[in-house]
């Protein structure tokens, strides 16, 4: 039985625990903080999840992987996962309808593409600017963080993995004998190593030669001041805009809430940089003014009354692709981060290909764009 370590338990390590587990290596889990906690990169209720996916015609296949392993996951907790049709929306040489439309041409997914008054009609939520257009996918929706960690933990532990929450993880160690982590309860030693640090990679991996920024990234839940019954499933899809230099985003009415708790909105890659330790979820007047005033521009009626805030990280590197792959310097170590914001629909498809290349030294799965020597700094 090959024994793999897995340090951090958050989306995408809880993923590999539970894919390790079950295809019977002797897993052992380190995660600094609780189960599915509120201090990285995998919470905040719910995340977007799209397969004509404007950062790369090369993540598609993964993101069919992804769609049957959530499906899977919807087994065991039926409502992880909804599609509820996703508009792309902005000007027709905006990153997000161009690309979103480059990927669905090249893999023939479903779309359509409505011009600004289709947009008004069929979604009167919106308010297009009359050049925009929307890119519709009707197999768009959302998935539930917090709920995708618990269950992956369950499985994992469900396998036999021992998981270790609240201890550090504070350094490792790989040769041609095996790999150590250290943490505050001593040497754990293994076969083979996988690291998912989230925002401490540029601590855990600043060998890798990366140049990773984590930045702060708030999310805003309002009450609409319009008809609330308009922002349910059906007639409110997903969103993402593109209005430079803002990427405004949001959602319906999730499955078992109400409009009137609360719709949840953000603004894409805008953030300061931060201390991933010092992490805050208290959001300012002046933010908040911030995030409405982007939200109504696109969906004037969305953010009515402040309900709530709350701050996560993002992980982000230079050309905005994950790094994901065996670490150079160590074929025994695999390494996944710099999820760039845009990486939790992928965690059922990752915790598998993680535990390829932990087990088996090579996935099947087209991981080529993630290539963690890329930008060619790795030491060691
Ligand atoms: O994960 O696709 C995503 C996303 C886009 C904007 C916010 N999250």
């Amino acid at each position: 039985m090959t024994r793999v370590v897995v340090i951090g338990l958050g989306g995408m390590g809880s993923a590999a625990a539970a894919h390790l587990a079950r295809r019977g290596a002797d897993v052992i889990g380190v995660e600094q903080f609780t189960p599915a906690h509120d201090r990285g990169s995998s919470h905040g209720d719910s995340r977007v999840i799209r397969q004509a996916y404007f950062e790369h015609p090369s993540y598609v296949p993964l993101l069919r992987s992804a769609y049957d392993l959530w499906a899977d996951l919807e087994r065991d907790d039926p409502g992880i996962f909804r599609l509820t049709g996703g508009l792309m929306l902005g000007h027709p040489d905006a990153e997000v309808v161009a690309g979103s439309m480059a990927s669905a041409r090249e893999h023939d997914l479903p779309h359509e593409v409505l011009d600004a008054g289709e947009i008004r009609n069929r979604f009167p939520n919106f308010a297009p600017r009359d050049d925009e257009v929307g890119l519709y996918e009707a197999s768009s929706g959302y998935v539930r963080p917090e709920r995708t960690v618990r269950e992956h933990v369950r499985r994992a532990v469900a396998a036999g993995a021992d998981l270790r929450f609240e201890e550090v993880a504070l350094s490792w160690e790989a040769d041609t004998s095996g790999v150590r982590v250290y943490t505050a309860g001593g040497a754990i030693e293994a076969e083979r190593l996988v690291i998912a640090p989230g925002a401490w990679a540029p601590r855990l991996l600043a060998d890798l030669g990366v140049p990773m920024v984590v930045t702060r990234q708030l999310v805003c839940w309002f009450r609409p001041s319009g008809d609330l019954a308009s922002y349910q499933v059906g007639r409110q899809p997903i969103f993402i805009g593109e209005r430079p230099p803002l990427h405004p985003y949001g959602f319906p009415v999730l499955e078992g809430q109400d409009a009137k708790d609360g719709l949840k909105v953000g603004l894409h890659h805008h953030g300061e940089v931060i201390d991933p330790d010092t992490l805050d979820h208290r959001v300012s007047a002046d933010e908040v003014a911030v995030m409405a005033e982007a939200i109504n521009e696109l969906v004037p009626t969305m953010a009515g009354r402040f309900v709530r805030g709350l701050a996560c990280l993002y992980t982000t590197t230079p050309d905005q692709h994950f790094v994901v792959g065996t670490h150079p310097g160590h074929d025994n170590v695999v390494v996944a981060c710099g999820f760039s914001g845009h990486g939790f629909k992928f965690v059922p498809v990752l915790g598998e290909i993680l535990a390829d290349l932990a087990l088996d030294g090579s996935t099947a799965h087209p991981i080529g764009l993630f290539d963690p020597a890329r930008f060619g700094r790795a030491s060691r």
